[in-house]
Order: C-alpha cells, then sequence, then structure tokens
C-alpha cells in the first residue's frame, strides 16, 4: 500500500533527525550513515519496495524518498564538518588553547569625562565630595538664598516628591529631585571650615523639554572655593585654566554678566563652539557659544548660611554642565544619546 511506504518514509526521517541530533564523533556519525544511507541501510530497503509500484505511484514514492535521502545527506555533511571544526570529538579536546576572550564594557562616556574633569581639579588641590540627589527644599532653595515663593524658583521648578509626613505649613513639597549641585555646598560646608576647595560631580533634574542640548536628567559638577581674600580674578584664572587643560590652549571663553540668588556678582560662562567652529550648528542654536557654567562669588547670606564669617571669608562657586563639556570633548552632537542606551554609540568609546 503506498499509504504504509509513506509512513515508512516519514517514520525515518523522524528517527534520523533525532538521532543526528546526539552524534558525537566520527565513529557514530558512520553507524548513522550505514543505518539509515548505507547499501543495506533503511533507505536502500524502501527504495527496493517503491521500485515494486506502478509507474505514477513509483514517480510520487521515488520523488518523496530521493528528497529525504537529499536531506539526510546533508545532515551528514554537516555533522562531519561539526567534529573536524571540533578536532575529533571529545578525546581530542585542547585544554591549553587560549580560551574564547569574554568582550569587555567600557566606562561611559560621561563617566569617563566626568574622571578627567575630577583628575583635573584633583591636581589643583581640590577635594572630590558626592551627595543626595533627593534633596529637602530647603537646600536646593531656602538655603541658597530663595526663599519662598521667589521667582528664580520658577527657572527650576522641578520633580517634587510628596513627604511622607505633612509639614506644619500645610505644604506637602518637602523633597525635590535636586534642580543643580548647589545645595552639595551647604552640606559640604556642615562639615568643613574654610579654608575648602571642592568639587562636586553630580546628578541633577529639571522638568526643561528635551533638545540637542537639555535633558531632564543631566549631570553637572559644582565648584566651591572659601578662603580669605579670594576674588573675581581668582575665579577667571582656575575656570580659564581648567577649561584649556581640558581642551587645549586654543579655546575661547566668554563671560556673561547673569545673576542667581545665590552669588554676587554672578555670571554666566561660554565656551566656543567646537563641534562647528563657531560657524552655527543645532547644539550652540547657531550662536557659536554654548553656555558652560553658572558662576560667581558666593553671596554673603550663603555665606551665613553655611556657618562661615562673612566679614572675615569670601569664595566662589560655580556649576558647568558635564553633558556639555563631554559632548564637546568627543563631538557628540545630541545629548538624548548619552541617555538612549545604544551601543552603536557606546561601543565608540
Ligand atoms: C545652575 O544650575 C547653578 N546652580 C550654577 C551655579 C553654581 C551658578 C554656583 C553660580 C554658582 P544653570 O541653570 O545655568 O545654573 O546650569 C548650569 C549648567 O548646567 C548650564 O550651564 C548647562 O551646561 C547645564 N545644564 C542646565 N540645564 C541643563 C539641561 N536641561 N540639560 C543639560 N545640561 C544642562
Amino acid at each position: 500500500m503506498i499509504d504504509d511506504v509513506a509512513q515508512k518514509l516519514a517514520n525515518i526521517k523522524t528517527k534520523a533527525v533525532a538521532e543526528f541530533f546526539s552524534l558525537q564523533n566520527d565513529a557514530e556519525i558512520e553507524k548513522w550513515r550505514v543505518k539509515y544511507l548505507g547499501r543495506k541501510g533503511a533507505l536502500s530497503a524502501l527504495f527496493e519496495e517503491i521500485g515494486k509500484f506502478r509507474t505514477e505511484e513509483r514517480q510520487y514514492l521515488g520523488k518523496a524518498a530521493n528528497e529525504l535521502k537529499k536531506e539526510l545527506e546533508e545532515k551528514l555533511r554537516a555533522a562531519s564538518d561539526r567534529t573536524k571544526s571540533h578536532g575529533k570529538g571529545e578525546e581530542s579536546f585542547d585544554e591549553t588553547a587560549p580560551g574564547i576572550p569574554v568582550p569587555r564594557g567600557t566606562k561611559h562616556p560621561l563617566t569617563q569625562f566626568t574622571d578627567r574633569i575630577c583628575a583635573v581639579f584633583t591636581s589643583m588641590g581640590f577635594e572630590i565630595v558626592e551627595d543626595r540627589e533627593v534633596e529637602k527644599v530647603e537646600y536646593n532653595f531656602d538655603k541658597l538664598n530663595m526663599p519662598d515663593n521667589h521667582p528664580a524658583r520658577d527657572m527650576w521648578d522641578t520633580f517634587y516628591i510628596k513627604s511622607q509626613i505633612p509639614p506644619a505649613n500645610g505644604m506637602f513639597h518637602e523633597v525635590v529631585l535636586r534642580t543643580h549641585t548647589s545645595p552639595v555646598q551647604l552640606r559640604a560646608m556642615e562639615t568643613r571650615k574654610p579654608p575648602v576647595r571642592l568639587v562636586v560631580p553630580g546628578r541633577c533634574y529639571r522638568h526643561d523639554a528635551t533638545d540637542a542640548s537639555h535633558e531632564t536628567g543631566f549631570y553637572q559638577l559644582e565648584g566651591l572655593v572659601i578662603d580669605k581674600g579670594v576674588s573675581v580674578a581668582n575665579m577667571i584664572y582656575v575656570l580659564d585654566s581648567v577649561l584649556k587643560r581640558l581642551f587645549g590652549n586654543f579655546v575661547k571663553i566668554r563671560i556673561r554678566p547673569s545673576f542667581f540668588p545665590f552669588v554676587e556678582p554672578g555670571h554666566e560662562i561660554d565656551m566656543s563652539c567646537m563641534i562647528c567652529e563657531q560657524k552655527g550648528c543645532s547644539v550652540c542654536s547657531k550662536t557659536g557659544w554654548l553656555e558652560m557654567m553658572g558662576s560667581g562669588m558666593v553671596h554673603p547670606v550663603v555665606l551665613n548660611n553655611m556657618g562661615v564669617d562673612s566679614e572675615l571669608y569670601t569664595g566662589f562657586a560655580f556649576g558647568m554642565g558635564i553633558d556639555r563639556l563631554m559632548m564637546l570633548y568627543y563631538g557628540v552632537d545630541d545629548i538624548r544619546l548619552s541617555y538612549s542606551g545604544d551601543l552603536r554609540f557606546l561601543k565608540q568609546f
């Protein structure tokens, strides 16, 4: 019966394929070949049976049997290639051969660049300080001379977290994801006395709309220097030296008057855009300049909040955007790449 032969074909196929996967060495492969493809093997016997059928049936069954034969021969070739490339089965495993290297990751470009800036500051006698990202409103705003309802808070209106215990004034907005690293100026001075020279790398959060140079989460590096007789001239010297040491003597900086409630006077420091060489691109909003940091002389109110005698000491502070400095350094034209997790980007560093 034609159906019996078709069933036999299907059985041979199932068994041969199942056994094929457990073949370990040349001897087993040869046994498998003889069993299914040999002169007295299962397929030869089937061809003999098929030969007894009428022409059309013979043609139909012959075609199916030939297809299976081809498939098994193909498997045979693959099996011998496999054992060849592994040597001759288990016995020939070379345990002295060098291992397959495990690919290693690298530090994220932002981390690499943060390490670089910190190394420059450390070499100039600065201490590295880190602190919390979830901050009390008191430190993020009030103690930095931005009392409740101060208009400057609007600019940094942010991700508030409801506190568990309602404060006495009935407002729940007690805790924020810090909008800048400046609160760490106050935190650091709780355990230090002047003179101090410190920098604070860390993550900040804002409600900014994202574009090529803005993210809602980004990194800043805060700086604080307090001593007797510290002036704006010292600040300009330090910041100019740091940017030149990071980028080369050709960098240009531009200092503009600006306002931050926690400094007086306050400045904005811009650096020439090296991505477009000041021709104008999306990163520098076609101005040729990139806003790099806010800075200024620490406000006497803030010095007093730190417990520092503002009659005796002066200081300067600055807050730079690490992301934008990193972008200029490596020639990255969109801040969002840093947070995309895209390996095509990350593998370049
Ligand atoms: C401040 O955050 C002040 N705390 C800086 C400061 C410190 C001033 C000490 C005076 C004394 P500003 O909002 O300008 O300032 O931010 C500082 C830098 O952070 C900017 O120059 C920019 O490089 C970076 N930055 C700000 N917002 C973003 C953002 N959304 N995405 C990426 N970088 C940002």
